[in-house]
């Protein structure tokens, strides 16, 4: 039987776990070949191996330049081109009040949220463009347009990855490449894990979050739209 995305190829940043993997999963299923981009090898191998041709592990640090130049190429190399979906989901979540917010803390959100993502979309837009043809989609946050306490690197970097995928929109319209945000409130991921109860006090329960499921399927509905249409910006709370 076939499948909406039969022939497309996808990457997807931060597949090991979470949203990523729950993306890449969705995808796969629908009938694309996926890059799975991310640190951790095993997680990575274990989700190839389960998704079988449809899949390739691509092991990348998205901080650093060379790593997703790296990365980059071997997934050019082994779809023979640029891949039709980029999904930047790679993330890192900090929270902690300003003052006890460490530099580095800071820094390593505003890397992986904001410059990583640009990384990827400067190395594969003009492929895409050339190609006429591929759909740029960042994963953002309800704190892209809301601040709650202990988020100022969190939210300065989703804030950034909005005007990023805002700016692409307009620089891409009407050259058969598109853009989607979609911005999701708290998620039941490892995300969570590790953090402190005064870390977590701000925000809701597992049980009252939205699942990596449900951001999938908003991902799946905006790369399935007819070329014509271009769905800008998606955002998904629990009901
Ligand atoms: O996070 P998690 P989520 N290089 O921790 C990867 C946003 N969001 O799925 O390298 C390469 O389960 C890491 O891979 P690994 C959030 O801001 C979430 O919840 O193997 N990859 C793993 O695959 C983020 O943009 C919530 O450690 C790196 C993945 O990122 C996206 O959703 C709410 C990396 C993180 O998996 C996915 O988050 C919201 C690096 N240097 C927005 N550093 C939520 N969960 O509540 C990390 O509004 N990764």
């Amino acid at each position: 039987m076939s499948q909406p995305l039969d022939g497309a190829t996808a990457v997807v940043t931060g597949a090991s776990r979470g949203i990523g993997e729950a993306i890449a999963r969705s995808l796969a299923a629908s009938g694309a070949r996926v890059a799975l981009v991310a640190r951790s090898r095993d997680a990575l191998h274990t989700l190839a191996a389960e998704l079988g041709n449809r899949a390739l592990a691509v092991e990348c640090d998205v901080s650093e330049a060379a790593g997703v130049h790296a990365a980059v190429a071997t997934i050019i190399t082994a779809f023979g081109g640029p891949p039709r979906i980029l999904v930047n989901s790679a993330g890192l979540f900090h929270p902690a009040p300003i003052a006890d917010l460490d530099a580095a803390a800071f820094d390593s959100m505003l890397s992986v949220n904001l410059v990583a993502p640009f990384r990827f979309v400067r190395s594969l837009l003009p492929a895409m463009r050339e190609a006429k043809r591929g759909h740029i989609v960042t994963i953002g946050s309800v704190a892209d347009r809301t601040v709650l306490p202990g988020n100022s690197g969190y939210s300065a970097s989703k804030f950034g990855a909005r005007a990023v995928h805002e700016v692409i929109r307009t620089e891409t319209k009407g050259s058969g490449v598109r853009a989607t945000l979609v911005s999701p409130s708290a998620v039941d991921t490892p995300i969570w894990n590790g953090l402190t109860a005064a870390a977590r006090a701000n925000f809701p329960k597992a049980e009252d979050m939205l699942s990596a499921d449900d951001v999938a399927r908003a991902v799946l509905y905006a790369v399935t739209q007819p070329e014509t249409v271009n769905v800008d910006e998606l955002r998904i709370t629990r009901s």
